[in-house]
């Protein structure tokens, strides 16, 4: 038993609409999209962000990416961003690392 939603997810204790996953990593749709496409892609293992993924399991940062890529690509969108907010200012309120892959519609810039 865990408190951490993105564990419970990670388990299925908790359903989430999944896109894809790998032995490292799971992808699902945000419950709240900002964009056409809103995918969380998350690590299985957890660690409370991305720097703590990187120093834990740097491959596993390779793969969130790529997973993400191929999230895009199967969506059919060519442009995308990927958003890792890390820390409370920068607006991180799941203390499980993840990456937003938001694609589908116009983004600007700088972000709020
Ligand atoms: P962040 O603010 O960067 O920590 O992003 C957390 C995201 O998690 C936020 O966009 C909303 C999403 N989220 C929160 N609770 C749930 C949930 O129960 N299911 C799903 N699919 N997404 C969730």
């Amino acid at each position: 038993m865990t408190d951490c939603l993105f564990c419970r997810i990670v388990s299925g204790e908790i359903p989430s609409e999944r896109v894809a996953e790998t032995d490292a990593v799971v992808a699902f749709r945000d419950v709240d999209p900002k964009a056409p496409l809103h995918v969380l892609v998350v690590p299985r293992i957890h660690v409370a962000d991305v720097g703590e993924l990187a120093d834990a399991e740097p491959a596993t940062v390779t793969e969130l990416v790529q997973v993400a890529r191929q999230v895009v690509a199967d969506s059919g969108q060519e442009s995308y961003r990927l958003v890792f907010n890390t820390g409370e200012e920068a607006g991180q309120t799941v203390f499980h690392a993840h990456v937003h892959v938001l694609a589908g519609r116009p983004l600007s810039w700088p972000p709020g």
